[in-house]
């Protein structure tokens, strides 16, 4: 991971310019989908917010002057182009902008994933399986690197709740872990002995059933490209973009922490929450701010990425900083 320059770092409030954060919006239901295949220019705000949400008013999209697809605190997507050859997928390479041109091949069909461990429904689905049986959903969310960078994405995918709940976890399942596809014929990156592959990662199970924790099997309104972690990723928004696993295989409902391959790797630099908060720096760099992908001047990191109306119910009582 690159840490940023400290020259980059522009520490000026974007929060007088934010529209108030509104629950539920930028979560379009699948009537957004339509709307979500055309370029952002003649797409129409958001409309009809997802019904599950964590409570609350559901407020209307907040008009774009242009028109254009944003998310609920007004700032527009990023490009198609942007989202699909700025990528991080170690697997492939660490060079963010070869991983598209490295990705292209990877096969994505047949494609099944197995979930199992405390459950009382174990299955393996495949992928035709899985875009048959959970209806997608858009939803606008932002991307926070670890690294100090963002995007604005706008995912298609569905809860990752309705998954679970499908399989029934037990009631000692505390934690829900995720494995990445193991193929070093298809998978250079893996070929290299700097990580412990496959790449897992892993949640609580509270956090997984959050409404805002998605299973993404697109973007703007088309099947997921390799680099973005085709055909099936996790996406967590007010987590750092480590934790949003691509390309699954397994995910296992499990009592024990699951140990993440960056844990492993650098169990000083990333932890198992790693929660996006901008008071806690990384040991090599601030977190304070960021730079969105096609912009210039950095931005303030928002606590949870902005997600904390969401989700900081589920880490009262815990002491954040001590949870990178
Ligand atoms: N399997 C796997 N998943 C991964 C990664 C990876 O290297 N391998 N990188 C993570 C990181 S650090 C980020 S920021 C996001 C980037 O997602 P994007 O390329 O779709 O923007 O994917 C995450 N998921
Ligand atoms: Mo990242």
């Amino acid at each position: 991971m690159i840490p940023i320059k400290s020259s980059e770092i522009t520490p000026e409030s974007v929060y007088h310019d934010r529209r108030k954060f509104m629950k539920g919006v930028g979560l379009a239901a699948l009537g957004g989908l339509a709307v979500a295949a055309c370029a952002p220019a003649v797409a129409q705000p958001t409309a009809a917010p997802a019904a599950a949400t964590t409570g609350g008013t559901i407020a209307p999209a907040a008009p774009a002057a242009s028109g254009a697809m944003t998310d609920e605190l007004g700032d527009p997507v990023n490009t198609f182009e942007e989202i699909t050859n700025f990528n991080n997928f170690y697997e492939f390479t660490t060079d963010k902008e070869k991983v598209a041109g490295m990705a292209t091949d990877f096969p994505t069909r047949p494609w099944t994933v197995e979930i199992g461990g405390l459950v009382n429904n174990p299955a393996i689905f495949s992928i035709e399986d899985i875009l048959s049986r959970f209806d997608q959903e858009e939803r606008i969310y932002r991307l926070r690197c670890v690294e100090g960078w963002s995007m604005v994405i706008p995912w298609l995918g569905f809860q990752l709740s309705t998954l679970l709940e499908l399989v029934e976890p037990k009631s000692n399942a505390k934690y829900v872990r995720f494995e990445t596809l193991l193929d070093p014929e298809v998978m250079p990156g893996q070929r290299s002995n700097w990580f412990d592959w496959p790449y897992v990662e892993g949640l609580r199970i509270d956090e997984a059933m959050n409404p805002l924790a998605l299973i993404a099997t697109g973007l703007y309104g088309k099947d997921l490209l390799p680099q973005n972690g085709a055909p099936l990723r996790l996406v967590t928004p007010w987590k750092y973009g480590f934790k949003s696993i691509k390309s699954i295989v397994k995910i296992d409902l499990v009592e024990e922490q699951p140990t993440s391959l960056w844990m492993a790797a650098a169990p000083r630099e990333y932890g198992f929450y790693a929660n996006v908060n901008p008071e806690v720096q990384h040991p090599r760099w601030s977190q304070r701010t960021e730079r969105r992908i096609g912009e210039t001047k950095r931005r303030e990191t928002l606590p949870f990425n902005g997600y904390g109306d969401e989700v900081a119910y589920l880490y009262e009582g815990m002491n954040l900083a001590a949870y990178y």
